[in-house]
C-alpha cells in the first residue's frame, strides 16, 4: 500500500499544528477526507445542486440520480440484497434510534430482553434503555473475558427464549476487540431474537457482508469512512423494514394524504422523510470509489501492523496500562500512570498530535475498567509508524513533564 500517495489525497494531514507537522491519530473520532470526496462534493454543488425526487427539471433529476446511484453503491459495498434495504441516516446514532423507537417500541413487551454487552458506545445502550422503560423490557449483559472479547459460551448462556434483541458493536470504540457477529447472530435466530449490529467502527476497516453475516440491522456513519458529516446508513432486512411503521413522517416519504390519513412510500423512502443529506451522499459515494481503490483488506492489513507495532512500543513505556485484547483493530487506548488523559492529550496537542482523551461515550465500560476515562490514539489508511515513533516520543515527553508519573 502506498501510504505516502494516499497522504497527498488527503489535504489536511499537510499542516503544522503548533509548529510541529499534525500526527492525527483520532480518525475512531472522525476520519480525514481525501480531495476526490472534497471535490465531489464541490462538484455537486457547483453543477447539479437541487432537491430530489421533486422537479420535473433537469438539475432535479441529475441530483436525484446521484443520491439514488450512491445508495445502490452502498448496497454493494455492504453486500446487501437490495438498495430497499439500504436507508440513509444522519449517521449510526439516528440508525439506532430508528430501530428503536420504530422497531422495538412496537414489538417489545414486559418479559421480552434486549442482550448487549459492557462495551457498547451510549450510541448503542441509550436508545434500548429507553425502549425498555417504555415496553417494560429488560437490558441483559453478555459478560466480558478480562481482555474485553466475549465468549460464545457467555453469549449462549446469556441470549434466552425471551430475548427479543440482541444489540452489539461488532468492533469496540475503546478496546479494538472485533466481535464474532455472524456466530453471535446465529445464536440469536437460533432463540428467535433479532440481531442489531453497530459498525460504526468496523464498516471503515474492513470488508462487511451483511447477508454473509446474516444480521437484521446494521448501521454506521459516512464521517468515520473518508465520508462527510451529517449522513449514515442502516441496513435493515427488507421483510422486518416492510412490516416496520415509519419513524420520521412530514414531506417526501408520503404516497397519498388527505385531512385525516396518510399513506406512505414503499421502501426505502417510506423511511426517509424531509429533504435528506444529498450532498453528502454523493461524498460518500465518492468516499467508497476512494476506498474500493486501496481495497479494504489492504486498509485492515496495514492498520492490524500499525496497531501491533504501536502495541509493543508503547508497552514499554514505564508505567502505561493498555486497554484490550492483542487481536484489535487499529487503535490503542491507554493511561499513563496516574496521569489525567486530558493532561496527556494536552502535552500531545502542543506536540501536533491528536489523540482523543475522555471516556469515549463509554461510561458503563470506563466502570468495567475501573477507570474514569482513558487516552486513544486510532490509526487509518493514512497513517505511518513514524506517526506512531512521534506519539511514543511524545508520551515520554508527557512523563518527563509530569516527573510524578507512578
Ligand atoms: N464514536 C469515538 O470517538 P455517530 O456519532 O452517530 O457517527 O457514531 C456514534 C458511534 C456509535 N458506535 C460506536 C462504536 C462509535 O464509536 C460511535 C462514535 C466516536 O469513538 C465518537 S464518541
Amino acid at each position: 500500500m502506498d501510504v505516502q500517495g494516499i497522504r497527498s489525497q488527503f489535504p489536511i494531514l499537510d499542516q503544522e499544528v503548533n509548529d510541529h507537522p499534525l500526527v492525527y491519530l483520532d480518525s475512531s473520532a472522525t476520519s480525514q477526507k481525501p480531495l476526490p470526496v472534497i471535490e465531489a462534493m464541490n462538484r455537486y454543488y457547483r453543477e447539479n445542486n437541487s432537491n430530489i425526487h421533486r422537479g420535473a427539471h433537469t438539475l432535479g433529476a441529475k441530483a436525484t440520480d446521484a443520491y439514488e446511484n450512491a445508495r445502490d453503491k452502498i448496497r454493494q459495498f455492504i453486500g446487501a440484497a437490495s438498495s430497499k434495504e439500504v436507508i440513509y441516516t444522519r449517521g449510526t446514532t439516528a440508525g439506532l434510534n430508528l430501530i428503536s423507537y420504530a422497531y422495538a417500541r412496537s414489538n417489545l413487551s414486559e418479559g421480552d430482553e434486549i442482550v448487549l454487552t459492557p462495551m457498547e458506545h451510549h450510541a448503542n445502550l441509550i436508545p434500548w434503555q429507553q425502549a425498555a422503560k417504555v415496553t417494560g423490557a429488560t437490558l441483559k449483559y453478555i459478560p466480558m473475558q478480562k481482555d474485553g472479547t466475549l465468549r460464545l459460551e457467555d453469549v449462549r448462556q446469556t441470549i434466552t427464549e425471551h430475548t427479543k434483541i440482541v444489540t452489539i458493536a461488532h468492533v469496540s470504540n475503546v478496546l479494538g476487540t472485533i466481535n464474532p457477529i455472524k456466530e453471535i447472530t446465529s445464536i440469536a435466530h437460533e432463540k428467535g431474537a433479532i440481531m442489531v449490529v453497530d459498525g460504526a467502527q468496523s464498516v471503515p476497516h474492513m470488508k462487511i457482508d451483511v447477508v454473509d453475516l446474516d444480521v437484521d440491522f446494521y448501521a454506521f456513519s459516512g464521517h468515520k469512512m473518508l465520508g462527510p458529516t451529517g449522513i449514515g446508513v442502516l441496513y435493515g432486512k427488507e421483510h422486518i423494514l416492510e412490516g416496520m411503521e415509519p419513524f420520521e413522517t412530514g414531506g417526501e416519504m408520503i404516497d397519498f394524504v388527505d385531512y385525516y390519513n396518510a399513506t406512505w412510500k414503499e421502501l426505502p423512502w417510506k423511511f426517509e422523510a424531509g429533504t435528506m443529506p444529498i450532498a453528502e451522499a454523493v461524498g460518500l459515494s465518492a468516499a467508497i470509489d476512494f476506498l474500493w481503490e486501496v481495497g479494504l483488506e489492504n486498509i485492515h492489513e496495514h492498520e492490524t501492523k500499525l496497531a501491533s507495532y504501536a502495541l509493543q512500543q508503547l508497552e514499554a513505556i514505564e508505567g502505561i496500562q493498555i486497554y484490550g485484547p492483542k487481536e484489535r483493530v487499529g487503535l490503542v487506548t491507554f493511561n499513563l500512570g496516574n496521569l489525567h488523559p486530558h493532561d496527556v492529550a494536552t502535552i500531545l496537542d502542543s506536540e501536533g498530535i491528536a489523540i482523543r482523551a475522555g471516556h469515549h461515550c463509554a461510561q458503563p465500560l470506563m466502570k468495567w475498567l475501573d477507570v474514569f476515562s482513558t487516552a486513544r490514539a486510532s490509526f487509518y489508511l493514512y497513517n505511518t509508524t513514524s506517526e506512531i515513533d512521534a506519539l511514543v516520543e511524545g508520551l515520554k515527553k508527557t512523563k518527563e513533564y509530569f516527573s510524578d508519573v507512578d
